[in-house]
């Protein structure tokens, strides 16, 4: 199961509380009518005070999507100004191109739900029993899944063809599941038997079968903008207050979808299986962190240098790019 939300304050404190902050970044913004929860490496999680009890809902959260962005396996000391309202503007562009498939978390991304100090950036969601499974497809194979396959020529139990290469279309997507691992600490692959005694038989499947759905929707719509969507990590919930014609909880899309955050997005020109493909979002800055101008040692466990204003405003432009490029919308 996963981990019971814990407030970081109490609600009633009977001291003054400084307001938590993340290590990195800007301060967490105290919201009217929220308590803060939990920070995540590059989001927050709020839960609006139920004015009745003057207690933390049960129902809601608010999910908050910050600046900050993580490369390494490090959060950065610089933010990308706008980050946190692409992602989540993008995010609800694809809920909505996902409704068919499956229902969303989404109660309001708008006022007067949304607190204007995050307007854009934050979403009230329900408050829903997380499946305690990170959910992956691949449509193409590199990462951890590479790595996986060069040690086994299978990725979390799925058997592969011999002579695959970083980048290289897989024959149909695969779905391999994680576990879901404390902050800080890695994922772990799990086999899809291992998700079914964790879950149950039916409820795996539908993770798996809805996974490979929203990877192949994804994938159809990127495909028509000139980009490839090699994978994609995707989070469920049960809606209880919901439940289907079986009286089984509705499963709910939770979480981000297919952000540059959750998945792998590739510009299709320059797609080449057997080399390391270039990021869309994040390649400005792995390349300036692994160049010599930026003095950092990637295995030295320092933290990352400040990014130059020129990486950051080249990183901006390409979160836009994605968005706009994906939605066919313009980024106001
Ligand atoms: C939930 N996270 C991850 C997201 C963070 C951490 N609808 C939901 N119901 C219950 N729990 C969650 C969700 C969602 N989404 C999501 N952890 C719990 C997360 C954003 C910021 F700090």
């Amino acid at each position: 199961m996963t981990q019971p939300i814990q407030p970081t304050q109490p609600t009633q404190p009977t001291q003054p509380t400084q307001p938590s902050r993340p290590e990195r970044g800007a301060p967490l913004p105290e919201l009217k009518g929220y308590v803060h929860v939990y920070s995540g490496k590059v989001r927050e999680l709020y839960a609006p005070i139920d004015s009745s009890t003057g207690q933390a809902s049960k129902d809601a959260l608010l999910l908050v999507a910050t600046d900050r962005i993580s490369a390494y396996d490090h959060i950065l000391g610089s933010e990308i100004p706008d980050k946190g309202k692409v992602l989540t503007q993008l995010s609800l562009w694809w809920f909505d191109q996902l409704v068919d498939i499956i229902p969303n978390q989404v109660i309001s991304a708008d006022a007067p739900e949304v607190p204007e100090a995050v307007a854009g950036r934050a979403v009230l969601v329900r408050r829903l029993e997380m499946v305690p499974v990170e959910c992956i497809g691949r449509a193409y194979l590199t990462g951890s899944g590479l790595t996986e396959y060069g040690q086994s020529s299978s990725v979390c139990g799925v058997q592969l063809p011999a002579g695959l290469q970083d980048g290289s279309l897989l024959p149909s997507p695969i779905f391999t599941p994680t576990t879901k691992a404390p902050i800080g600490r890695h994922d772990e692959p799990m086999t899809y038997a291992e998700v079914e005694a964790k879950v149950g038989a039916p409820l795996a499947a539908s993770l798996r079968d809805l996974t490979i759905a929203i990877l192949l929707r994804g994938n159809e719509i990127a495909a028509g903008r000139g980009i490839l969507l090699a994978d994609t990590k995707v989070e469920f919930g049960l809606d209880a207050a919901r439940p289907d014609a079986q009286g089984n909880p509705t499963i709910v899309l939770a979480d981000e979808v297919l952000t540059p955050d959750s998945s792998r997005f590739w510009p299709a020109a320059s797609w080449q299986p057997g080399r390391a493909q270039d990021s869309f979002d994040k390649q400005f800055v792995r390349d300036w962190l692994t160049s010599p101008a930026s003095g950092w040692d990637r295995s030295s466990g320092e933290p990352p240098p400040a990014l130059p204003g020129e990486i950051i405003e080249a990183t901006r432009s390409k979160y836009i790019e994605a968005f706009e490029s994906l939605t066919g919308r313009t980024f106001a």
